[in-house]
């Protein structure tokens, strides 16, 4: 259907292998979508919802043993293991191909293969690049359409280029033993077999936009990162935007679209992209940023009308829901929801369920699929090519304790180390255990492409090339209370926080010199309206110096993994930190 060889030959190579009953090449039209919804209804891969109630809304239901990203499967296949680093699981190019191969052989035997070119990135731009998608799976081509820029579009950029991101995935038996994320950087290639599940199977997202896009980044001079994108627009109408990291299902889609709280009058947010950040240096010298993705793949538990109203809005038609549950006559219903649950229903296992059944009715990783465009707070420049300039970077996690509500880095490299040293409490989000502390640098740990080492000094050099970087923070919305309680109130009043970033980035905001960084006065932030208990934001912004000694260590012996490819500016960030608090 397309005529670029490439691409022909590269698919007919895959067929080969794959030998589905046919091939079908797709083109993005709106004929397409409803042919393919109503084969994928009509052989039970996805549901209608009320159609009054949800329009153009799809249910779909992974195996119950296939609900999450699996990263103890998710491989780098460099060709050399030092490139793919301690912190990534890595397999030599030639055995992956292999051991991948033997699964794909014949996987598609009485299946459609479907040929899904899109954009990751934005059409006629530097930054409009282009990937291949053959998947078996009309789950995964009907969540393609929304996450990017699919079918004629996608080849009309190529042209007779044959520079492609080639990704091949096939739901092969969807058994857990004989299933692998392998990503070839050198070859600009992912193979995804025996998965059906969000992040394993849309290749466009993690796979092409983070873990080859971050080696791409690298080896080009720019930055892709696990980070949403905000624009705030303060009552005089100036609009400031940030980019912020957080490890998966820690709150990027809920910050994205934050709805300020009703003491902050005359603010307005502007969502430009809540998982995925591209940036490059721009023209002026400052940080410039686009989201490569066209729809959000958002976490559904704990979304709700004070939560997170533009997302259940964004999510109210033509969206996809996986995993949630299923109620009667075509609803559904999810943990967090503002709303009864139904007297009974089915959950994501596919079992009978009742509000009495002790168990979670939707799986705390259900997801929603849903078009960015109708987001209520979408920015006006959230497709603009050049992208929005970056007046502050975020990083940030779950932490109970050790980490303050906010604090600022002293400079760049002084960042680059705050979110090398970046930990969070584990999510539902990846296969394994769930609210234990790990290291995740900059939130990428599961998503950088190639040596974690590497990665720092690529951050460090950047920071040497933009004439005017944006300021660095680090943000904590978790901290516990002694009975367990979020201090925090989070969600709309993360705002707060964002407005003393804002201003700390024009030189105001009052701050406190300590060993970590530049931490809020108590009387910094706005705290209008806000009912907190007495002595709750001394506690949010307490740094208690035994508790951080503890901190560092830990950091220490996650560094000693690194050898000698732990950037020395990075350790000389460690001593400075250690100096600071009377400890060198
Ligand atoms: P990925 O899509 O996995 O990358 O996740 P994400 O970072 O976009 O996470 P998301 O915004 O979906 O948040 C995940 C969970 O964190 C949800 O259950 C939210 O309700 C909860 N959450 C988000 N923001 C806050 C906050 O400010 N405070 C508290 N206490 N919980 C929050
Ligand atoms: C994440 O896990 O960080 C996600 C969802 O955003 S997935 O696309 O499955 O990776
Ligand atoms: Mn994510």
């Amino acid at each position: 259907m397309y005529n670029n060889k490439a691409v022909a030959q590269w698919v007919e190579e895959m067929a080969k292998l794959t030998k589905p009953d046919q091939i079908i090449w797709l083109d993005g039209s709106d004929e397409e979508r409803i042919r393919l919804t109503e084969e994928a209804v009509r052989t039970g891969e996805m549901k209608y919802l009320d159609q009054v109630k949800y329009p153009g809304c799809l249910y779909h239901r992974t195996a119950s043993n296939d609900v999450a990203r699996v990263e103890h499967l998710t491989f780098i296949c460099s060709s050399k293991k030092e490139d793919a680093g301690p912190t990534n699981n890595w397999m030599a190019p030639a055995e992956a191909y292999k051991k991948a191969a033997r699964i794909f052989d014949g996987s598609m035997r009485g299946r459609t293969m479907y040929v899904i070119p899109y954009i990751m990135g934005i059409k006629g731009s530097p930054f409009g690049k282009v990937g291949i998608e053959l998947t078996d799976s009309i789950y995964v081509v009907l969540n393609m359409r929304i996450m990017t820029t699919m079918g004629k579009a996608a080849m009309e950029q190529l042209g007779d280029s044959n520079v492609f991101v080639k990704g091949l995935h096939s739901k092969a038996d969807l058994n857990p033993e004989r299933r692998y994320i392998m990503h070839f950087p050198e070859d600009y290639t992912i193979w995804s077999v025996g998965s059906g599940y969000g992040g394993n199977v849309l290749l466009g997202k993690k796979c092409f936009s983070l873990r080859i896009a971050s080696h791409m980044a690298q080896e080009e001079g720019w930055l892709a990162e696990h980070m949403l994108i905000l624009g705030i627009e303060d009552p005089q109408g100036k609009i400031s935007y940030i980019a912020a990291a957080f490890p998966s299902a820690c709150g990027k889609t809920n910050l994205a679209m934050l709805i300020p709280p009703l003491a902050l009058k005359g603010y307005k947010t502007w969502t430009v992209g809540d998982d995925i950040a591209w940036m490059r240096i721009g023209e002026d010298g400052r940080l410039w940023a686009i989201n490569p993705e066209a729809g959000f793949f958002g976490v559904v538990p704990g979304t709700n009308t004070k939560t997170n109203p533009n997302a259940l809005i964004t999510a109210s038609k033509n969206t996809i829901y996986t995993n949630v549950l299923e109620g009667p006559d075509g609803t559904i219903w999810w943990e967090g929801l503002d709303q009864d649950p139904p007297a009974h229903g089915i959950d994501w296992k596919g079992d009978p369920w009742t509000p009495d059944s002790g168990t979670n009715g939707a799986h705390p990783n259900s997801r929603f699929t849903a078009p960015a465009g109708q987001c209520p707070s979408i920015s006006p420049e959230w497709r603009n090519p050049k992208g929005v300039p970056i007046s502050a970077l975020l990083f940030g996690g779950r932490r109970a304790k050790v980490a303050p509500l906010v604090y600022q880095s002293y400079n760049w490299q002084h960042g680059v180390f705050m979110g090398a040293t970046m930990a969070s409490e584990t999510t539902a989000a990846a296969t394994g255990e769930v609210g234990v502390v790990r290291r995740d640098p900059m939130a990428m740990l599961p998503f950088c492409g190639y040596h974690m080492g590497d990665y720092w000094k690529h951050w460090l050099e950047m920071g040497k090339k933009i004439p005017n970087p944006p300021n660095i923070f680090h943000v904590n919305w978790f901290r516990l209370d002694e009975k367990g309680k979020f201090i925090w109130p989070g969600f709309g009043d993360n705002l707060r926080v964002l407005n003393w970033i804002i201003s700390r980035c024009n030189g105001k905001g009052e701050a406190t010199e300590t060993p970590i960084g530049y931490v809020p006065t108590v009387g910094a932030l706005n705290l209008e309206g806000l009912d907190l208990p007495a002595g709750a934001i001394e506690s949010l912004l307490n740094i208690d110096k035994e508790v951080w000694i503890e901190e560092l260590k830990g950091q220490l012996t996650f560094f000693e993994k690194f050898g000698d490819k732990l950037p020395k500016e990075i350790m000389d960030e460690y001593k400075a930190v250690l100096e600071r608090f009377g400890k060198a």
